[in-house]
């Protein structure tokens, strides 16, 4: 399965320009409690380099272009952002590095949650351990299922 998800927003452009209209809980699948964007950016200045515990987040390049790479722990992929009209939807427990930001970027973020330092795993290996552990606790309560 692939971790480049994009979603499809809800565009209403004419002839007198782009138009898009996002509704929470309904042109994507969460609730929006927090947007932030990231904007006066520079090519060689990356961002990210860090995983969310449980933060569900969309992205969306409003303006000019840059490239995420997300990583589960078993699998890195990465896709350029470009559109107004896509919207990149970030798991938790995944990895992400933002690179490449052109200088007119715009980077707007939706997320399902306020913001809290305590939900950042900021180290690659403590990020590799969580999804171990995971992955174990998915096991044992498929396991317990069959008894
Ligand atoms: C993510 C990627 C895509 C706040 O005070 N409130 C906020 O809501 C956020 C998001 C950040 N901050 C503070 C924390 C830092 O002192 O703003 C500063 C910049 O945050 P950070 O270095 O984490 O920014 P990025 O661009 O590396 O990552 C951000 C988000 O933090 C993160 O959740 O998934 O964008």
């Amino acid at each position: 399965m692939s971790l480049v998800k994009l979603v499809d927003l809800p565009s209403f452009g004419d002839d007198r320009g782009g138009f898009v209209a996002i509704e929470s809980s309904q042109s994507i699948p969460f609730e929006i409690k927090r947007l932030y964007y990231i904007f006066n950016t520079s090519g060689n200045k990356s961002r990210g380099f860090h995983a969310h515990i449980n933060l569900k987040q969309i992205a969306v390049c409003v303006k000019g272009s840059c490239r995420f790479i997300l990583d589960d722990g078993f699998h890195r992929e990465e896709v350029i952002l470009n559109s107004p009209t896509q919207g990149l939807m970030i798991e938790s427990l995944t990895w992400r590095e933002m690179h490449d930001f052109s200088e007119d970027c715009v980077l707007l973020v939706l997320a399902n949650s306020h913001y809290d330092e305590n939900d950042y795993i900021r180290n690659y290996d403590e990020f590799l351990g969580s999804v171990k552990n995971k992955t174990i606790e998915g096991h044992v309560i498929n396991l317990l299922k069959c008894y």
